[in-house]
């Protein structure tokens, strides 16, 4: 009777454990694939994103592609971030000694396409939290974010996120780069 009752429950324990594995998975991945992939894409205009390789922001490939662009269906060093980008290996490569902690230099221009818009960002603090923390503040909508190999090259540019055009962002760190707005704010 015992053996019985031990096996019925060996049985009901190995079945939730089953139960959690086939539900889990759904749980804990709400978005799709299909659905990261597409949002992604939306970052840039589809012949640079049709071919391009897909990257989650975690790193895994989702697609691999046929051109030298990757776009991610978020910006991977804000957490839950979900604004997609295309980026070129020189974004890449800022990403990248951005998320390590590392010194990023460039001797070419870079270009990173965001169509779909920004996460509210403090214009000269990358490190900011605080929307409420008196400086400039500035989410912007669809544009694209260039890269360049010295900061003199960027020297008549506007720090102001709001004169209108192309404007530096984190101007005074080594994270600098131009930003492209192709829509009013
Ligand atoms: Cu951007």
């Amino acid at each position: 009777m015992t053996m019985t009752i031990k096996k019925q429950n060996r049985a009901a324990f190995l079945g939730a454990i089953a139960l959690t594995l086939a539900w889990g998975p759904a749980l804990s991945f709400a978005e799709s694939v299909d659905d990261k992939i597409a949002r992604a894409m939306s970052a840039a205009p589809s012949d640079v994103s049709a071919e391009a390789t897909i990257m989650d922001v975690d790193g895994t490939i989702l697609r691999e592609g046929t051109n030298d662009w990757v776009c991610l269906p978020g910006v991977g060093l804000i957490p839950g971030d979900e604004h997609p980008m295309c980026n070129d290996a020189v974004w890449m490569k800022w990403m990248a000694a951005v998320g390590a902690g590392t010194e990023f230099s460039t001797d070419v221009i870079g270009v990173s396409y965001m169509l779909q818009g920004d996460a509210m960002v403090n214009n000269d603090n990358p490190m900011a939290t605080d929307p409420n923390d008196g400086g400039v503040w500035v989410q912007d909508g669809p544009h694209i974010m260039m890269l360049f190999p010295n900061m003199d090259m960027l020297a008549d540019l506007p720090r102001d996120p709001f004169a209108g055009g192309p404007y530096v962002m984190w101007g005074e760190t080594p994270l600098a780069h131009v930003m492209v707005p192709i829509e009013a704010k």
